[in-house]
């Protein structure tokens, strides 16, 4: 059990009395359509049936008590009942069960796919399927995966291995890691892949890279799954041999224009690009005096004909003094209505970068005629890497479920990005993949919970935490509740802890310079101010934090005063996002009703304690799943609790030099002195 299959194992169901249920009720297979799609459906169900089942579950000629009857409306006709399918639209799905028979249907192929690996989460679930009658529809139109792959397989922030795009064996050699890859996709909704870095290399979109694209592309379109690419924006200059790339030049725009059609000839449903620009050191419309509204309509005029999109990226910051958080709305809110009709700009779920907790981004509400996606990053660059037992969802539910009040109470980011506040049809959500060609794909068995989470949340953003994990869980491990009710717990309680060890109380981005490992508050040597901990905390003898009210950058004034109201000031702001917008007396006294020094302190603390409470956890229950994995988990908690406790230490030992504070009751002191901490080095962390 090596975590290869996901949570698509299929293992033979163990409660006695369930299977016969299920055997009953299920006694063949019949499948209506000859499309690629349709026969991975027939594949999938066939081989998840048998395996669940125990028996050979076979085609039959004709539907009969017990068969699972699987087409499109078309394609089933007077099978159907009249009338089901209104509210499924193009990938929804409707599964009904009617004469003792079970059917699963939507309007196209790709809808029936869905409702498959639906019924089949049903059943790995435990759930009754006797009575069957549920309709369901993306509430997300581009619910996508980026990776930061590079050609050279290497991952930008990636834990996991390597890239699982062999491109110097494609499009010869197609890894049957690329079609589970499609399967494991498609059963959690996921519809597009971007698969290349945003650090893009112009090499690919040259032919011999597009041949190899072209060939995944092959592979996931059975699946549903459209293939895009991030695009350099200077690849003109780099591979095209012009002298510029600017974006009202025709000659460039003629370029991109045979550029795209040539992506086409390749990849006939191509999505789009993605891009990074002006970011980074990354090229860009900027270079010529344009705007990101230029460069964004240049492609998006190339890829008009073929319905391609372009998600134009707003994480941008420049080196000037103005406070890195305000600097992406600046750029961009005096651009809403520029951009085309196929253009979504694609904003972080935070101004900053990914911390493990921001607040929602200021853009979000701000750009009411500009369709807005959200990117959350799976992969844990700031969140421990892939050692570290971090669930998300609860993350992406606070920021998905924060109120922008652009139109009033209500106006919730998922309003915003699914396209509802403001009647937007192009919508999305992005999450920055956190797979590799590890055996288990993200490194840490649990890190294919937030793969799972963002497909799943992506396609129904109103599924809870809880929800989402028991169902992983489920599906991954076991059905056993003496398993599934404490992990879910220890799953739930885990940004939250994070969260404590490593930037309580809103701090945020402290961790070691480059590499983003470990704790690194004291560092101050980065070549601009904005990449250096010190620049984030501003801890000094009369407090720490970051004052963003309108005494210090008034990056505040970015949000409707409505939602700054709850952080404007030092007591209307809840403690969790305390430093994010003030600077606090160390001696201040907080909602808990502690200063905020002890407070810091009791919160590493906490984090510490929570972790030794997931190991604890961990330690009870694993006897209920397979050693492998039991031992897997064990090994990583234990890196994790170490690396916990390093947090804990470095950064009360660094912040205690300010406040100049005993440490509370109940802390332990720091097991080394603060210059150990300072000196360890981390050359070769992954980065
Ligand atoms: C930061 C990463 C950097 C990425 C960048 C981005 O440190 O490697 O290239 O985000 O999103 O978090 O473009």
């Amino acid at each position: 059990e090596d975590g290869y299959r996901l949570w698509l194992r299929y293992d033979l169901i163990t409660d006695a009395a369930l299977l016969q249920d299920y055997r009953t009720h299920i006694s063949g297979i019949y499948i209506t359509g000859e499309s690629a799609t349709m026969a991975a459906a027939r594949r999938e169900l066939t081989t998840a049936l048998t395996g669940m089942l125990g028996k050979t579950i076979q085609e039959q000629p004709k539907p009969q008590g017990g068969t699972v009857i699987a087409g499109t409306a078309t394609a089933l006709g007077p099978l159907l009942p009249k009338g089901s399918l209104s509210a499924t639209g193009e990938e929804g799905f409707r599964i009904l069960t009617t004469a003792g028979r079970t059917i699963i249907t939507g309007n196209t192929d790709a809808g029936v796919l869905h409702g498959v690996f639906h019924f089949l989460r049903l059943l790995q679930t435990h759930q009754p399927i006797q009575t069957l009658d549920l309709s369901s529809a993306p509430g997300i139109r581009y619910r996508i995966l980026d990776h930061w792959d590079n050609l050279n397989r290497t991952i930008e922030r990636g834990y996991a291995g390597f890239s699982i795009w062999d491109w110097h064996k494609l499009p010869g050699y197609l890894d049957r890691r690329y079609t589970d890859y499609a399967r494991a996709n498609a059963s959690i909704g996921i519809n597009g892949t971007v698969l290349n870095n945003v650090n893009a290399n112009a090499l690919s979109l040259s032919p011999a890279y597009l041949e190899k694209a072209a060939a995944l592309a092959n592979v996931f379109r059975p699946y549903g799954i459209k293939v895009y690419l991030s695009a350099r924006f200077s690849a003109p200059i780099e591979t095209g041999g012009l002298k510029t790339a600017d974006p009202q030049d025709p000659q460039v725009q003629q370029w991109w224009k045979d550029k795209v059609k040539e992506i086409y000839s390749y990849i006939p449903d191509f999505g789009g690009f993605l891009v990074k620009a002006n970011s980074e050191g990354q090229p860009g419309p900027q270079n010529y005096g344009r705007s990101h509204a230029d460069g964004a309509n240049m492609l998006a005029d190339a890829l008009a004909p073929y319905k391609g999109i372009v998600m134009w990226r707003a994480f941008v910051y420049s080196n000037t003094n103005e406070d890195r958080f305000k600097q992406a709305y600046d750029e961009f809110k005096p651009l809403d209505g520029q951009f085309r009709d196929n253009v979504a700009v694609q904003v972080k779920n935070g101004p900053i970068d990914f911390q493990p907790r921001e607040p929602f981004h200021p853009l979000f509400g701000a750009m009411p005629r500009t369709p807005l996606m959200i990117e959350f990053q799976l992969t844990q660059e700031y969140q421990g890497f892939a050692t570290h037992l971090v669930y998300m969802p609860p993350q992406f539910r606070e920021v998905l479920m924060a109120d922008t009040y652009a139109k009033g109470k209500g106006s919730t980011v998922a309003k915003v990005i699914d396209g509802s506040l403001e009647g937007h049809s192009l919508s999305g959500i992005a999450g920055v993949a956190n797979i590799g060609n590890d055996r288990n794909w993200t490194g840490h068995p649990f890190g294919q919970a937030n793969w799972y989470a963002l497909g799943r949340l992506a396609w129904d953003y109103t599924l809870t935490p809880d929800q989402i994990a028991d169902e992983w869980l489920r599906q991954t491990f076991t059905n056993d509740t003496r398993f599934v009710n404490p992990v879910k717990a220890m799953m739930l309680a885990s940004h939250e802890n994070l969260v404590n060890y490593m930037t309580p109380l809103g701090l945020h981005h402290i961790m070691g310079y480059g590499h983003h490992y470990g704790p690194a508050p004291w560092f101050d040597k980065g070549a601009r101010a904005d990449w250096n901990p010190v620049y984030f905390h501003r801890a000094d003898s009369a407090g720490i934090g970051f004052d963003r009210t309108a005494t210090g950058s008034n990056a505040l004034a970015q949000y409707t005063p409505e939602a700054r109201r709850q952080w404007a000031t030092l007591d209307s702001c809840p403690d969790i996002w305390l430093l994010w917008f003030h600077h606090v007396p160390w001696n201040y006294t907080l909602h808990s009703g502690n200063t905020l020094w002890n407070e810091l302190c009791k919160r590493y603390e906490a984090g510490v304690q929570g972790v030794q409470t997931m190991c604890n956890t961990w330690d009870k229950v694993s006897q209920f799943v397979d050693e492998e994995r039991a031992e897997q988990v064990k090994m990583l908690l234990q890196i994790q609790l170490t690396e916990a406790g390093w947090w804990r230490d470095a950064c009360l030992a660094y912040f205690q030099t300010f406040a100049k504070m005993p440490l509370p009751a109940g802390i332990p002191a720091p097991a080394h002195t603060l210059e150990y901490y300072k000196e360890l080095q981390f050359p070769l962390a992954p980065h």
